[in-house]
């Protein structure tokens, strides 16, 4: 019995874990990835995205050039916008500029890496591994963590 308790205290503090968004970032020369993550998968869908911010201590100016993960078949650098109250999405096709000594930010409704075809749904509390490309930096592996996200509304449903 003593051992029946104890796992379900485990349990529940895994998943009380799960809801907590701890920071982790990657140092790259002059590059930060700050914070990758991405929303858990909705039901059936193959289709989602991530999110960080880089920031370039540089002299420099750098540019994500692509993103690649095992977990999606296929990933695009894209940017939501809103023509006329429809939200579209368009691939970012120079990729994404990251200013000497400054900042881009991929963020929900902005610019974002489209994850497509997932090969399997992501979990929130999970995490999976990303390989960003940079023009100069070249190649900076992160791990994206899977996390409903603290801004918007939680799309995730249990079932
Ligand atoms: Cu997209």
């Amino acid at each position: 019995m003593k051992k029946l308790r104890l796992l379900a205290i485990a349990t529940l503090a895994a998943s009380a874990l799960a809801g907590i968004a701890v920071a982790h970032d990657y140092e790259a020369g002059a590059l930060k990835i700050d914070h990758p993550w991405a929303r858990p998968s909705i039901g059936e869908t193959k289709n989602s995205a991530a999110y960080f911010k880089i920031e370039n201590t540089g002299k420099a100016a750098d540019r994500l050039v692509s993103a690649k993960a095992d977990i999606a078949e296929r990933t695009e650098l894209h940017e939501s916008v809103d023509e006329g109250g429809v939200a579209k999405m368009l691939p970012l096709k120079d990729g994404i500029p990251v200013p000497a000594d400054g900042e881009a930010e991929l963020k929900p409704l902005g610019m974002h890496v489209m994850l497509m075809g997932l090969k399997s749904k992501l979990e929130e509390g999970q995490s999976f591994p990303m390989t960003l490309t940079f023009e100069k930096q070249g190649d900076v592996q992160v791990e994206v963590k899977i996390e409903a996200g603290a801004s918007g509304h939680n799309h995730s449903h249990h079932h």
